[in-house]
């Protein structure tokens, strides 16, 4: 049978890397989409200080890092921080919370993120 053989640092697929930001309010959902996109258990889940990273595989192509920002008030301003180098964003609402439609809306329509795809 025949065998290939490589370098242990080579990796037999080529990943190009996709920045993709999880923006929205404190208590939307964020962390709990990506545990359910990583296929994780949703359970004892805390507000996101700073950000975490996720790395998903997709189609052996792309590693998309998906970029988890905290969302309440005082992390809403490292952001703008991350935004010039994403690729897209991906904007979290609670549909239920109908109280924070307001908020939601001028949160998305600041220029930094009105200009992403
Ligand atoms: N009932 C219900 N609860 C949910 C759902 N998604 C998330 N939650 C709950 O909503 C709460 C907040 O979810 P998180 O995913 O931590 O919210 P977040 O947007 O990451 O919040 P920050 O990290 O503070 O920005 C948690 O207690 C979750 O268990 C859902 O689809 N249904
Ligand atoms: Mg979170």
């Amino acid at each position: 049978m025949a065998e290939v053989l490589l370098p242990t640092h080579l990796s037999l697929f080529d990943f190009r890397s996709v920045p993709i930001l999880v923006l929205g309010l404190d208590n939307a959902g964020k962390s709990s989409i990506i545990k359910r996109i990583l296929g994780e258990p949703i359970i004892s889940l805390v507000p996101t200080v700073g950000f975490n990273r996720a790395r998903v595989e997709y189609g052996n192509k792309y590693e998309v890092f998906l970029y988890d920002l905290g969302g309440s008030e005082d992390f809403r301003t490292i952001w703008k921080q991350y935004l010039g180098t994403a690729y897209g964003v991906i904007y979290v609402i609670d549909s239920n919370d109908f109280q924070r439609t307001e908020e939601n809306r001028q949160k998305i329509s600041i220029d930094e993120i009105s200009d992403c795809p």
